[in-house]
């Protein structure tokens, strides 16, 4: 079955430029922003700019260049934030995708979160 991307979602406004962003990093292919509601001292999302939902989708249909430099625009974040692991305290790293994965904005994204301890990875919730 094919992936169907929704390009009125909020983050395929923020690259078309309808809606304000604070850009942290902007590449080739990739956009990195501060997340609107920020649940640690850093908390930046980071995107492709291709039509992409989920990181499924991503790895399935994305150019080799299109993956090279979102990997790579993801690490650079983290060293720009001082939150990368050499000579930092770390971050950690999440991409909600679809129903179970509870995501809200259907265009892949990673939140990359740091500058407190971030606690269990997944708590048990009812629902
Ligand atoms: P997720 O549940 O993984 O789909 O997270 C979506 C995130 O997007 C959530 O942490 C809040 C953030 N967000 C929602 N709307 C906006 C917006 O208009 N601007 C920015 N910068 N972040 C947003």
């Amino acid at each position: 079955m094919a992936y169907a991307y929704d390009d009125q979602n909020i983050f395929a406004k923020i690259l078309r430029g309808e809606i304000p962003n604070t850009t942290v990093l902007e590449t080739e292919h990739a956009l990195a922003f501060r997340d609107l509601y920020p649940q640690a001292p850093t908390h930046v999302l980071v995107i492709p700019k291709g039509a992409y939902v989920s990181y499924d989708h991503f790895a399935a249909e994305a150019s080799d260049a299109e993956i090279v430099d979102y990997i790579r625009a993801i690490g650079q974040v983290c060293r720009m934030e001082g939150v990368a692991i050499d000579g930092n305290e770390g971050f950690r790293m999440i991409s909600n995708a679809g129903a179970h994965g509870v995501q809200e904005v259907p265009h892949l994204h990673v939140h990359i979160l740091g500058g407190r301890h971030m606690g269990r990875m997944v708590q048990k919730t009812e629902g």
